[in-house]
Order: structure tokens, then sequence, then C-alpha cells
């Protein structure tokens, strides 16, 4: 066909093992340095990363597709996107995808600087992209109501944030970053519905509607226009397809989307 693939995920298996028991080891050899006891804290480690967190996942996503991943709280939907950015890295199976990588992390970050200093996070400043990703991030009325707009310093001596500013602020970094594949994770932690509603439309939907997007939520809302879902259930692929494959293949799937 002539599509081109966005990100492709054929037969992957993860596990996070490996680096947890790195970090135990050195855990313990700092506890001896320091002559404290560790006893048999390593079985609690083993037991617990042992099993994979991802297992067998296929997925397919041309350019422009966005795909959400959906699943309740720990069944690996994190860890999915960390192993698109290499920080996972497969036990079995293979990624592909085009190369340049946005990412929004769960948790929001701020560095010392003005909001746009944060926004723009080292870039050129773009008068248009900017001026439309800070709409569709619906951060001008925010900017608005502070003594120097987006020139306001933040951190130390400067405003304070509201966890949904900061939401937003990291939001509009990443996708005011120039990329081939744009990973939110959970990005409307913090906003009212009324806000998280706005912004999916305007800002992934359609001013990011030739990116391909991959999309932590689990908002039936967000499945019904992503063009492909994956659930996930304990890092197993629960469902892959679309919204109407999904109602037609698990019937009970939203008992899943809670958490
Ligand atoms: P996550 O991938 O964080 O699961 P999630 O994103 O679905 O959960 P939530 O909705 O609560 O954010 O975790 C899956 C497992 O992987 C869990 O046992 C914790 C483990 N894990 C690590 O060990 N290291 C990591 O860096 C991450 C992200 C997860």
């Amino acid at each position: 066909s002539l599509t081109t693939v966005g990100l492709e995920m054929i037969n992957v298996s993860a596990s996070w093992d490996e680096g947890i028991v790195e970090l135990f080891e050195k855990i313990k050899r700092e506890n001896k340095a320091n002559g404290h006891l560790t006893g048999d804290d390593g079985l609690f480690f083993t037991n617990l990363y042992v099993t994979p967190v991802l297992k067998s996942i296929n997925l397919r996503l041309e350019e422009g597709m966005m795909l959400a991943v959906a699943g309740s709280t720990g069944s690996g939907k994190s860890s999915l996107l960390m192993m698109i950015l290499g920080e996972l890295v497969p036990s079995e199976g293979k990624i592909k995808h085009s190369g340049r990588v946005s990412y929004s992390p769960q948790t929001s970050w701020i560095m010392p600087g003005t909001i746009r200093d944060n926004i723009l996070f080292g870039l050129t400043y773009d008068e248009y992209r900017y001026t439309s990703i800070i709409r569709a991030c619906q951060l001008e009325e925010d900017f608005d109501l502070l003594p120097d707009k987006d020139k306001t310093p933040i951190a130390e001596g400067g405003v304070t944030l509201s966890g949904g500013q900061r939401a937003r602020i990291c939001l509009a970094r990443a996708v005011y970053k120039d990329a081939d594949l744009y990973l939110l994770d959970a990005p409307f932690t913090h906003l009212d519905i009324a806000t998280e509603k706005e912004i999916f439309d305007k800002c992934v939907c359609k001013l990011m509607a030739s990116k391909t997007r991959v999309v932590v939520t689990c908002k039936l809302e967000h499945l019904k226009r992503a063009d492909r879902i994956i659930l996930l259930h304990n890092g197993d692929c629960y469902f892959y397809g679309t919204f109407s494959e999904l109602q037609a293949q698990r019937p009970d799937f939203s008992s899943l989307l809670l958490g």
C-alpha cells in the first residue's frame, strides 16, 4: 500500500526486571558499605517484577493516526510509551517508527524561567505556531491574568502555577516540538471536564490532525475519536482495533477503563 507506517509493534514483550534487579543490587551494595543489614529484600523485588510488564503487543498505525492507550492503573500504559521512547527495551519483538519523538510525561515538570521559555524549550519562537498552540491548549486566558503574560517568570521568585496550568504548559511544550510521533501520557490530569474536552478537541484532534499520536486516556469520548485503541490489562493486550470493533468484540470493556 502507499501509506507510510507511523508506528508498528510486532509481537513485542518487555519487563522492567533487569532495571529493578540492577537498582536493588546498587541499594544492597550501598547498604553494605554503610553497614546496614538488608535481609531478604531481594525476594520482594524479584517476586514483584519478574513477570513481563507487556506481553505480545501488536499494533500498526499509519502516519497521522491517533492511538488511544487505555486500561486500568498498572496495566502497562506508561510502560508502552517508555518502550517507544527506547527507555524500556523489548525482550522480544520489533518496534518501528519514523524517528523524531516528542513525549509529554504523566507528571508535568517546569524549569526555572518564563512560561514561554518552558514551552519553547530551546526552540526558536514562531509566532503563528506558538499562538495556535497556546490557543488550542486554552492557555491564552491564563496568560492574560499574569503580570507579564507568558513572559512571567515561574518557579523561584515568580508565580506559582496550578496543576492544571502546569499540565497545559507541558502539553504545549510537547506539541511545539516538531516530531514524527507524539506520545502524550495522560495529558489531561488536573483539568476539569470542560477544559479537557476543549483541549482534546482543539489540540489533540484538530491542531495535531496530521500527526501520528499515542495518547494515554481512558475517556470513552477519546476512544471514540481515536483511529485505533489498545486496551491493556495486566500487560496483556485485551483488545486492539477500532471503537466499533471494541463495542462488538468486548461489550464489557468499560469495566477495564476505571482508574
Ligand atoms: P505502568 O506502565 O506505569 O502502568 P500504567 O501506566 O497503566 O498505570 P497508571 O495508570 O497508574 O499510570 O506500570 C506497569 C508496571 O510497570 C508496574 O508494575 C510498575 C512497572 N514500572 C516500572 O517498574 N518502572 C517504570 O518506569 C514504569 C513506568 C513502570
